[in-house]
């Protein structure tokens, strides 16, 4: 069923519930001198070439084949639409290697047809502390779908990490691969239902007019919470202590320093935007949101051409309820244009969705660990990993 999978140091379905197996690395590393030294072949009219982000050209190309190749719904109703500036930050953070973003071109044109990528990242599973790569962005260009060019996009980034002496990987997919660690669910709360509805991203409920479902979903102009404040750069110790001591209550988590939390958290324009709590009396940093910007395409409406939406990052409360610091979270993506944020039903998320309006969406995400294996499958709010 899976020719390609059943070949890769990956937990296999028939293993699923084998507790006998071992938890932990599938595969030994090898001497990085047995490392295969030239990439795989492709076929003939197409070449390797790795991307350079920091080229305005280069970045160019990739946003244009995302933004027209990229992951679609099952209706072909919506497609990611990452940003440039989104690329440029999820391509290139502390410890990044240029190698691991990596394009195939049609010799001829020149023209880019595929890509996949990886950055490093320090994940803990349990209580060990893995230095692996997030893989992400692997598209195939439409007309060249079905012809397992995947597959071999998939080992050429195993090739180029295993040359760094990284031996593991997480990713998430829409699809059912030998075998996720665990399976999560999006919710959506609508901000402006009344688009949400009209490019088909929801429906009028049963017994519902426009008027009550506006209605339902409005929220404050102002946030609840004294000492609610963007995050800033003099705040990246506190948010750290914050956010190191919140991950530890999961099973799998990233392991986060204050370099990884500049880059990953720090407000970016459009990218990522941070909010914590300070406490007015104190001036102690007791509560932390935050949620990254990542608008879809609508395929095919006439009144509307991008969906802005607003996914939930790294939540973590000490002091203020987490429903009331979501609620604020809420009114400044509200107050910031978003049309719906969403969020995954990962870590403490739970306790909120129902709460705050937020309604399941179809469509799952898997997480995968590649030669890593764990003995359970996770619950989903066992996760405390949040990939882009
Ligand atoms: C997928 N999303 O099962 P089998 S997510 C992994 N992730 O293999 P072909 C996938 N594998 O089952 P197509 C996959 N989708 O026969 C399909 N596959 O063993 C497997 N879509 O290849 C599939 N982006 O080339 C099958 O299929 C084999 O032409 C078939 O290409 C697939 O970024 C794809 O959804 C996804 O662009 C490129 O459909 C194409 O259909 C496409 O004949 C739209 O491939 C965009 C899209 C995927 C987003 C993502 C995470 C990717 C993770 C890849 C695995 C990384 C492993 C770790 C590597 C480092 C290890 C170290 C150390
Ligand atoms: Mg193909």
């Amino acid at each position: 069923k899976h020719k390609f999978w059943e070949t890769q140091p990956v937990g296999q379905f028939k293993d699923l519930g084998d507790s006998s197996l071992p938890e932990g690395p599938i595969e030994q590393p090898t001497p990085l001198s047995e490392v295969k030294q030239e990439p795989y072949n492709l076929p003939t009219p197409y070449e390797w070439i790795t991307c350079d982000m920091d080229s305005d050209e280069m970045s160019n190309e990739v946003y244009a084949l995302l933004t027209n190749n990229y992951v679609e719904d099952d209706e072909s109703m919506f497609r990611f639409n990452y940003s440039k500036e989104f690329l440029l930050w999820a391509l290139r953070p502390p410890g990044y290697y240029r190698s691991w973003h990596i394009g195939v071109r049609v010799k001829s044109s020149k023209k880019l047809v595929a890509f996949i990528t990886g950055v490093p990242a320090k994940i803990r599973v349990r209580d060990t502390v893995v230095v692996m790569a997030e893989v992400n962005f692997l598209c195939v260009h439409k007309k060249l779908r079905s012809k397992r060019l995947a597959p071999v996009m998939i080992k050429e980034v195993t090739r180029r990490v295993h040359l760094e002496n990284i031996w593991q990987a997480a990713y998430t997919a829409g699809v059912v691969l030998p075998t996720p660690i665990t399976t999560c669910q999006y919710w959506h709360r609508s901000l402006n239902p009344k688009k949400l509805i009209d490019v088909g991203f929801s429906r009028l409920g049963a017994r519902m007019t426009m008027s009550r479902t506006i209605k339902l979903y409005k929220l404050p102009d102002q946030t609840a919470t004294p000492g609610f404040r963007k995050m800033e750069p003099h705040d990246v110790p506190a948010v750290t202590r914050l956010l190191r001591n919140y991950l530890k209550l999961f099973v799998v988590a990233p392991d986060f320093d204050e370099d990884d939390v500049e880059h990953w958290l720090l407000p970016k324009e459009n990218v990522v935007d941070s909010y914590l709590v300070e406490s007015p009396d104190t001036h102690e940093i007791t509560d932390f949101c935050s949620f990254y910007t990542l608008p879809s395409s609508i395929l095919g409406n006439q009144n509307h051409s991008t969906l802005k939406a607003a996914y939930s990052y790294y939540n973590v409360s000490t002091k203020t309820p987490l429903l009331q610091l979501m609620n604020d979270a809420l009114i400044v993506a509200k107050k910031n244009d978003f049309d719906v944020f969403n969020a995954l039903d990962v870590m403490h998320n739970e306790t909120f969705l129902k709460e705050l309006k937020f309604g399941p969406g179809d469509g799952k995400l898997h997480y995968y660990l590649y030669n890593y294996r764990l003995k359970h499958v996770l619950r989903s709010s066992e996760l405390g990993l949040v990939l882009l």
